[in-house]
């Protein structure tokens, strides 16, 4: 009973709720001429990983998985050198500019502390407020309010290790490097209407998906990339590169991929293992150096600092899944819930006893050496005038989206600011954001019932397009298929459409309106999967309607069901008997609407709008 009643321990401050996986890291070529790190030299290395993904506001048991937020990704890489830990995100800047603004920003975003609403959610008063009165967070926001804060599934997301780093080569030579994790299947996302029903029809979304495909064998892939820039080529950019508020555009600085992660197996305890695992931005291995970003300056304090009460003491770095696989040996000793059993009797260094061992390994035999800059001026706290701009690359995204996604934003603002009660703030947020755009301001000022302001001057044209998720990978493998069926279906070619879907690595699922068998009017029978009761359209990626006979009540469960899908732009196909369920006429003559006998051009047409993913043109009408 005493072991039960303290089986709890304190939840991340951020980040509480995630899932996690092991798997694998392989670089394709050698990163020699830029970093040492060791994991990075021998494409015949496979270096074992566990990466953990989470939303960052709602608490461990926040409903939903589809909240709008960012998308924590941290990496732990278990090298022979020691554990590298790459503790990112799913957006490439930061809200802030100075860690030590963090408590405050988290302060903000939570739950409001006199109601303790809303859970996982940032439309709600503080949160705005906060953004109003630290513009720093302009570029952010307009992430968190685009397509990529409702991702489609971990598996289709990228991640960022957001602040510039340090690689370190052979030669002692270092420049400055961004780390990019680009999802083979490409970067989606679902669209706000829908994630917020999924968060009630599947809270658990994410990690089921997660869970299902590590189970299935479609494991999670993610290419490594980087971007470098020497040292000598700081100062060449419109922006600081030391900002962590700033990307590198990927046109100005090429994405070079270098390697691939592959996560292939569930984690055996979710306690053990998810919840135990203490990543640390401060983790790092020879070959890999910090820089001055003031942000993660501050992170390499907080991240240590956090395990000590959330894991119970110092020795949470021998918990299994924190512990290095390599060798390592030190003079720490006991503390709460120690594992190791030190043996000898000696513990410090210098010492004679123990012919001074251990002692840490010298650079020369792979030991860590920090960089050496070389630094002339006052070390003062102040913000540098060179993070004064927070517009121009709040621009650049706007800028860089299509007109589907700048509808999106539009409308995400204008949902948060909807919520928000104090009419200041949104007048507030209206002023602001006419910095980055008039046409994203005109459009949801008029939704929450505010004058836009007069035109501001922003002189910024320039895009980017590799931000637009227009432009990611489209790929059909491991998309959801709900194959509609009711009794008495036309079973004429429907296995050989399905087969031609499964052979493209799509997943088709049997849904009716009652599980048990399905048979066709010539004796094809599947095995239902899903109800209209036990599942809903927004669950899938795209539907195919078998029909039934005359089935009254099957048909108006259809409907809604084939509505809802294509109220969310998702490829819809019929065949004869399911055209009955396309009546409105807009919805026949659709983009991504394929209808027509079951044959092999039917399906490939199907295959080619699964691809596409969602058919925005929908919007547009
Ligand atoms: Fe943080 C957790 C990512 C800024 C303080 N952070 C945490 C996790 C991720 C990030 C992915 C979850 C780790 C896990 O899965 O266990 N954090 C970021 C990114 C940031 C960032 C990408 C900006 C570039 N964080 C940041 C600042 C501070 C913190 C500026 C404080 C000064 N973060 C924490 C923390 C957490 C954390 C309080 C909570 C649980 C934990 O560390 O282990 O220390």
């Amino acid at each position: 009973m005493t072991h039960f009643d303290h089986e709890r321990i304190p939840e991340r401050i951020v980040h509480a709720r995630g899932f996690a996986a092991h798997g694998e890291f392989q670089v394709y070529q050698s990163m020699k001429e830029f970093t040492k790190a060791d994991f990075l030299q021998d494409p015949s290395k496979t270096t074992p990983v566990f990466v953990r993904f989470s939303t960052v506001a709602g608490s461990k048991g926040s409903g939903g998985e589809l909240a709008r937020d960012a998308r924590g990704f941290s990496t732990k890489f278990y090298t022979d050198e020691g554990n590298y830990d790459l503790v990112g995100n799913n957006i490439p800047v930061f809200f802030i500019q100075d860690a030590i603004k963090f408590p405050d920003l988290v302060h903000a975003l939570k739950p409001e502390p006199h109601n303790e609403m809303p859970q996982a959610a940032s439309a709600h008063d503080t949160f705005w407020d906060f953004v109003a009165n630290n513009q720093e967070a302009a570029h952010m926001v307009m992430w968190a309010m685009s397509d990529r804060a409702i991702p489609r599934s971990f598996r289709m997301m990228e991640g960022f290790g957001v602040h510039t780093f340090r690689f370190v080569n052979h030669k002692g030579e270092s420049h400055f490097v961004k780390f990019h994790w680009k999802p083979v299947l490409g970067t989606h996302s679902v669209v706000w209407d829908e994630a917020q029903k999924i968060n009630g029809k599947d809270p658990d979304f994410h990690r089921r998906d997660l869970w299902e495909s590590i189970q299935d064998g479609d494991y999670p892939e993610y290419e490594l990339g980087v971007q470098i820039i020497a040292e000598e080529d700081e100062f060449k950019f419109d922006f600081d590169v030391l900002d962590p508020t700033k990307l590198w555009p990927e046109e100005d600085v090429p994405v070079k991929i270098v390697g691939k992660m592959t996560l292939n197996r569930n984690v055996d305890n979710v306690f053990a293992e998810t919840e135990q695992v203490a990543f640390h931005p401060g983790h790092v291995v020879p070959g890999i150096d910090f820089t001055n970003d003031p942000l993660l300056q501050g992170r390499l304090f907080s991240y240590t600092d956090t395990q000590l009460i959330r894991l119970g003491g110092p020795n949470f770095h021998e918990l299994p899944i924190n512990r290095p696989v390599c060798p390592f040996h030190n003079n720490q000793r006991d503390g709460y819930g120690r594992q190791t059993i030190n043996q000898g009797q000696v513990s410090y260094h210098n010492n004679s006893l123990a012919q001074n061992t251990p002692e840490t390994t010298p650079e020369a035999q792979g030991g860590y050496k920090h960089y050496q800059e070389k630094i002339e001026g006052q070390k003062i706290r102040a913000r540098s005038e060179s993070f004064k701009d927070h517009f121009s690359q709040a621009t650049l995204f706007w800028n860089s989206m299509s007109d589907a996604e700048k509808e999106h934003i539009i409308e995400a603002f204008s949902f948060e600011l909807g919520k928000v009660q104090s009419r200041s703030v949104q007048e507030q947020i209206v002023n602001m954001f006419a910095n980055v755009s008039t046409d994203l301001t005109k459009g949801f000022a008029e939704a929450i019932g505010i004058e836009p302001p007069a035109m501001k001057d922003n002189s910024v044209t320039k895009s980017s397009p590799a931000l637009s998720q227009e432009n990611t990978v489209h790929s059909v493998a491991t998309r959801k298929v709900a194959v509609i069926i009711g009794d008495d279906f036309d079973d004429s070619n429907v296995s050989s459409v399905l087969e031609q879907l499964n052979n493209k690595g799509i997943k088709t699922e049997i849904l009716s309106n009652k599980l048990g068998t399905v048979k066709g009017n010539n004796g094809l029978a599947y095995e239902v999967n899903h109800t209209f009761l036990t599942a809903d359209s927004v669950l899938f990626d795209a539907v195919y309607v078998v029909g039934a006979a005359e089935d009254k009540s099957f048909y108006k469960k259809a409907a809604l069901f084939v509505h809802e899908a294509y109220s969310h732009f998702k490829p819809i196909a019929a065949t004869e008997a399911g055209e009955k369920l396309l009546e409105v006429d807009e919805m026949k003559d659709s983009l991504g609407v394929i209808r027509g006998s079951a044959s092999t051009a039917f399906a490939s047409q199907f295959i080619e709008a699964i691809a596409a993913h969602r058919h925005w043109d929908r919007q547009v009408e």
